[in-house]
């Protein structure tokens, strides 16, 4: 392993990748030993689980997937932003492989260790806000949006919980009736979690709306539908994710957070998609000068191992009596490893930097090809979180009517030739790019031609 610093300041330590950050595609997608898997999958995984591309991974580094049958990808996905630091990051690996050495389990709960401890010490120290903090540490993203409500329920001992149009919170019981799409996370699986509200949200391509204005359209709902005085919580994404990269009017949430302390409301961020570095900033709502009361984190938090976190202002957090927090495997020692090495990562890749360089690159690669193609309405989203919204050809960007058939033939078309897109967006309309930071501006242009390409072909 490299460890010495660089000794030119603005050089980052150079990663050494044990897959070349190629794409590479050498049998029909998916090819045969992938179609063997998915043939015995199908036997025995519940149709409930779908993979958007069944292309089955048997090696991954940096930016690149390599599956079963030697075919290279480029990754812009990344687990849906949970490689940030890049697959099988070489920090990550040591950390995991070296505690998993050491201890593998004990429960905090029963007898703690010095990882979790750590972990909630750099989140401490790495969230916003200039304030004392405490954490819980969890599992998952979903679990932590559990958490992130119990806590400020139990704080403020109010019962309302309020969510913004087009959020996506995860799939346990209370968060999908968190969620606005009811297909496919919650269609059949009620009845749901009641208290929930969904408050409109800031949409600056669709609703034309300024900060201010959208934030007086959501605390008005809030205040005539829930009544401030029964609302324990607003749990926001700072940019939405699977809502497609949904970016705030400037001052929105900031005018939130003012009317919430008023109220005696907890504001909470969701930045299980945005946060770890993956905007350009720490946590995206550092981009809108947002300080919430508590920050849920998951996703990248761990470079790929399973950890989420609920970290927030020490009184808040201290609301839970002894015991009222925990689970088996929350916090457990490998992931909690795994953590320290991503934060570690972080600061000596310098990935905020390298977030900045992608988000430049992809920006100005999709300025080019929305010149050429008009079915690109929408280009938004900041750092390794940039999306494209479609809309109908033909009638001219300002119907604005989504095409999501357009997003599912460029994401056919670009698997074939080794580039993994995801979709998202309430309309299915968003193409993302959600790489990890590993990912070079020359495979960035790669995958760029691709889509070029892809976008000529829909004719
Ligand atoms: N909050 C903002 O993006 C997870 C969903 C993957 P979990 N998003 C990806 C899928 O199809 O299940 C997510 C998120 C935001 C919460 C969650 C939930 O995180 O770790 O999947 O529970």
């Amino acid at each position: 392993m490299t460890d010495t610093i660089d000794a030119d300041a603005n050089a980052a330590s150079a990663p050494v990748y044990t897959v070349t950050q190629e794409r590479k595609i050498v049998t029909a997608i998916p090819g045969p030993r992938s179609q063997e898997l998915q043939a015995r999958r199908t036997a025995v995984v519940s149709e409930g689980v779908a993979s958007a591309l069944p292309v089955y991974i048997e090696r991954a580094n940096g930016a690149i997937l390599v599956d079963v049958d030697g075919n290279q990808f480029v990754d812009f996905g990344a687990g849906i932003g949970v490689t940030t630091v890049g697959h099988t990051e070489e920090r990550v690996v040591e950390a995991a492989a070296s505690q998993l050495q050491d201890v593998i389990h004990t429960l905090f709960t029963i007898t703690p260790y010095e990882e979790y401890v750590r972990v909630a010490e750099l989140l401490a120290e790495r969230t916003p806000g200039n304030w004392s903090k405490k954490s819980v540490l969890v599992n998952s993203g979903a679990e932590a949006v559990e958490n992130g409500v119990k806590i400020a329920r139990k704080y403020t001992g109010r019962r309302a919980v309020a969510v913004l149009d087009h959020a996506y919170h995860g799939r346990t019981n209370l968060t999908m009736a968190m969620n606005y799409k009811a297909h496919p996370y919650a269609t059949g699986f009620g009845p749901f979690a009641g208290d929930v509200y969904h408050a409109p949200n800031s949409y600056p391509y669709r609703d034309g709306l300024s900060g201010a204005d959208a934030a007086a359209r959501t605390i008005a709902y809030l205040e005539k539908v829930v009544g401030a005085t029964d609302l324990a919580c607003l749990v926001v994404e700072p940019i939405q994710g699977e809502g497609g990269f949904i970016v705030p009017a400037d001052g929105f949430l900031g005018i939130l957070q003012n009317w919430c302390t008023e109220q005696g409301v907890v504001m909470i961020a969701d930045e299980i998609q945005s946060g770890m570095a993956r905007t350009g900033a720490f946590f995206a709502s550092e981009h809108f000068e947002w300080e919430p009361d508590l920050v849920l984190t998951a996703k990248g938090i761990a470079g790929g191992l399973p950890l989420a976190a609920v970290t927030g202002r020490a009184e808040i957090m201290d609301a839970a009596q002894p015991g009222g927090l925990g689970g088996t495997f929350g916090g457990n020692p490998v992931a909690c490893a795994a953590a320290v090495a991503v934060f570690e990562s972080i600061d000596r890749n310098r990935l905020l930097a390298e977030a900045q360089r992608i988000e430049r690159t992809l920006l100005a690669g999709l300025a080019r090809l929305a010149e050429r193609y008009d079915v690109i309405g929408d280009i938004r989203g900041k750092g390794a979180m940039i999306a494209i919204e479609l809309v109908q050809p033909g009638t001219g960007r300002s119907s604005k009517q989504p095409y999501p058939e357009a997003v599912g033939s460029l994401i056919a078309f670009a698997a074939e030739r080794g580039v993994l897109f995801l979709n998202a967006g309430t309309y299915g309309n968003v193409l993302r790019f959600l790489p990890s930071l590993a990912v070079s501006d020359a495979l960035i242009d790669d995958a760029l031609q691709v889509l070029d390409d892809g976008f000529a072909a829909l004719g």
